[in-house]
Order: structure tokens, then C-alpha cells, then sequence
């Protein structure tokens, strides 16, 4: 199975290069950054291009996947649905074709004839970016493709994404918002348990050459199934208590929209509202628990979905944490019992409509460190 996980870094890699493409080349660009105001919004063009460019990148994921593991075929899923309307009131199905002019041709249909732009981005999508990914030699992943289905997100955090904010990475340190937090998110689960086991996470824009003006991406993975645990990302060091090392207190960050009651209840434990962190992006903020520039991520609304989470949280599953869906978590602790509530990702909630139906519900917390999530739990005890 180290195949599935070479080819999800190939195909991961390949969406962050149509991600990149679209905001290079200036026609694409303009598309991804209009406004649809006064005499566009009101054209029967239902979804816009950056719905457009997730499409194609979700759908370039299934081709791609489907093709070298036919038994993984109507197990791969994601954000995006792949019907579109066009200008003329058409259905069109947007799928990856044989060639090259034919996805283009397929494109322009829904780009209300724009030639450009579809040949860019059909070009972008049937180019084989240079991979540089390296797996050990030794890794030996206990999986078979028939037992594993895929949730992808073609890019997370799209607001960042279009926004498009440069900021300059430093090691260790949380960088709240800009193009660094869009990421393309690629998660492998266990059908019959909804058990994250594999994970890989591109981030497309980590670093802009000064030289050339041009974004080179970065790549991590990981890899949990029983006794088996790799990851791309080194454990940080001990960390005594649930905090980072040397820091007295936890550090958490929270979606910029956190309500305030969880703010106060989680003050305390951090040192004082003023030392909690913000960040955008879900897979983001879980990047940056997996990466030890934060001991937890705390979520109390149901706003990320299983295709935000299911990659990360295979990736801190392999390094010993774990992703808990909180309100489940807050319950067993009232009722004294074993606090475990690891989120799971096959089952859907019938009760639920539309994308609401994939939401993790309950909240959650990602945490690397057990203590830092009994820490947590402890703090919110009462207070949600
Ligand atoms: C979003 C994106 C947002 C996040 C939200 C996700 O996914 O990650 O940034 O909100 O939960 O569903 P926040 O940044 O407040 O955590 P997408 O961009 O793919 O819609
Ligand atoms: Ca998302």
C-alpha cells in the first residue's frame, strides 16, 4: 500500500500545481478574483470559477486514483459535486477526459465559451508535475485498496486562497492567515470503522522564490494502521504537562470566529485571553498542532466537515495524538466516563441535510499530546 500513498503525494502535488496555475496566469486569475456584481450575478451562472477550479482538482484526484486502483472507483469523495450549469441553462458534468483537448472543449461549456481559460486549466490538469517526494524504503503499509475509501479537499480555506496574502514562513511559529493556509487535503479511511489510516497534505503556496517570483509547495504525510505509525513530521519534543517544551502554559488556537464563552473558559489555561491564537483555514489549524506551533485546536461550532479533517488527523494519529469530536468528549467527561470520541468519517448523519450531512458535528479538538485534550476537556467542563 506504500503505492496508494506514493500516487496520493503524485496526484496531491498535481492539484497544488493547478492551484498555483490559477492564480499565475492571468486569465485564470481574473476569473478567480471577480466579483459577481450587477449584470454577471444576475447571467443563470451558477457556480463560479474557484467552485470550477475545486471541481476539476477534486475530479483530476478520482481520475488519476480510479485509474491505477480500480477497486477504489465510487470510494473516493469530496467537498464538490461535479455538476454544473452553464450560461445557457445547460447540466454539464465536468470530469478529467482522455486528452488534454477534449477537457478543454469539456471546460469551455461550462466557461461560458471561454476558449483561454479552459485550454489553461485543461493543460494544468493533464501535466505531470516533477514529484520530489521520497518514502523509506522500508515502509510497509498493512492496507489494501479494497478496504479504504478517500475524502479529498481540493483547497482548504479557499478564502485565503483568493485573498492571496504573501507572508513569510518561520519554523515553529503560527502564521494566522494568507495564501499558506490553503492546502489540499487528501484522506484515506477505513470503510468499515470510518478509521483515518493515511494521509497527505499539500500546501501550494509555502514558500516564494525571490529570485524567480515563483511558489514552491511543501508536502507531508502520514501513515496509521495498527502497530504501524509514520509520519513525514517529526514528533517535537517532550512535553511535560500537555504544553509546548519550556512553556508553563497550553497553546491553543481557534477559528477566528470562536465564540467567546469558549475564549474565557480557555483563557486560564493558556495564560490569559490575550495569549490564545487565531488562525484560518480547519486543515491549517490542524497543520499547526501537528507541526508543535500549537498544542491544541479547539473548534465548539459544526463548521469543518469530515473532508477538512480526515488527512490531518490521520497525520497527528501517526504521531500519537489524535482529532475528538468535543461535545462527545465534554458528555463522557459529565458522566465520569473514559473520555473517547475519536472522530470517524464513514458514517453520514441521515438526519442532516446537504453538506451538514458530512459535518463533524460535536466540534472537535486535534491535539498531539493526550494531556493536552484531557486539559481541554477539563477547562470546557460545564461551560458549552
Ligand atoms: C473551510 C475553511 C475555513 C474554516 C471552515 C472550513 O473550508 O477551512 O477556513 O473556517 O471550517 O470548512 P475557519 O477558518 O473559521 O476555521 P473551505 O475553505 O474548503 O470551505
Ligand atoms: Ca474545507
Amino acid at each position: 500500500m506504500a503505492d496508494v500513498l506514493r500516487l496520493l503525494l503524485q496526484v496531491a502535488e498535481k492539484a497544488a500545481n493547478v492551484a498555483r496555475v490559477c492564480r499565475q496566469e492571468v486569465p485564470l486569475f481574473q476569473l478567480l478574483v471577480q466579483e459577481k456584481t450587477g449584470h454577471d450575478k444576475n447571467k443563470e451562472f451558477v457556480q463560479d470559477f474557484k467552485t470550477l477550479a475545486d471541481v476539476v482538482i477534486q475530479e483530476m484526484i478520482c481520475h488519476d486514483v480510479g485509474a491505477q486502483f480500480p477497486e477504489m472507483t465510487g470510494f473516493i469523495h469530496g467537498e464538490e459535486s461535479n455538476k454544473f450549469e452553464n450560461g445557457l441553462g445547460e447540466s454539464v458534468t465536468v470530469t478529467v477526459c482522455a486528452t488534454e483537448v477534449e477537457t478543454a472543449a469539456l471546460l469551455a461549456t461550462v466557461l461560458d465559451g471561454d476558449k483561454m481559460a479552459a485550454s489553461l486549466l485543461a493543460r494544468a490538469i493533464h501535466q505531470d508535475p516533477a514529484t520530489s517526494h521520497t518514502l523509506p524504503e522500508d515502509l510497509d503499509v498493512p492496507l489494501s485498496p479494497s478496504e479504504i475509501s478517500i475524502w479529498i479537499d481540493p483547497i482548504d480555506a479557499t478564502s485565503q486562497y483568493i485573498d492571496g496574502r504573501e507572508e513569510v514562513l518561520e519554523e515553529g511559529h503560527l502564521s494566522p492567515s494568507g495564501l499558506h493556509c490553503a492546502l489540499v487535503l487528501i484522506g484515506v479511511y477505513l470503510r468499515n470503522t470510518g478509521e483515518p489510516v493515511m494521509g497527505v497534505i499539500n500546501q501550494p503556496f509555502n514558500y516564494k522564490d525571490p529570485a524567480t517570483g515563483c511558489w514552491r509547495g511543501k508536502h507531508f504525510w502520514g501513515v496509521s494502521r495498527g502497530n504501524v505509525k509514520a509520519c513525514s513530521v517529526s514528533r517535537p519534543e517532550g512535553r511535560p504537562g500537555g504544553s509546548r517544551k519550556g512553556a508553563e502554559s497550553l497553546s491553543v488556537v481557534l477559528s477566528p470566529s470562536e465564540k467567546q464563552v469558549v475564549k474565557e473558559a480557555l483563557a486560564p489555561l493558556c495564560g490569559g485571553l490575550d495569549k490564545l491564537m487565531y488562525a484560518s483555514g480547519a486543515g491549517h489549524k490542524i497543520l499547526c498542532v501537528i507541526q508543535g506551533s500549537a498544542d491544541a485546536y479547539v473548534l465548539s461550532e459544526r463548521s469543518t466537515f469530515k473532508w477538512d479533517s480526515c488527512a490531518p488527523h490521520a497525520l497527528l494519529r501517526a504521531l500519537g495524538g489524535g482529532v475528538v469530536d468535543l461535545r462527545e468528549c465534554l458528555r463522557q467527561s459529565s458522566a465520569g466516563e473514559v473520555v473517547e470520541a475519536e472522530i470517524t468519517y464513514h458514517q453520514p448523519r441521515t438526519e442532516s441535510k446537504g453538506a451538514d450531512i458530512w459535518a463533524n458535528q460535536g466540534g472537535l479538538v486535534a491535539y498531539l499530546n493526550p494531556a493536552s485534550l484531557h486539559i481541554v476537556i477539563g477547562g470546557l467542563k460545564g461551560k458549552l
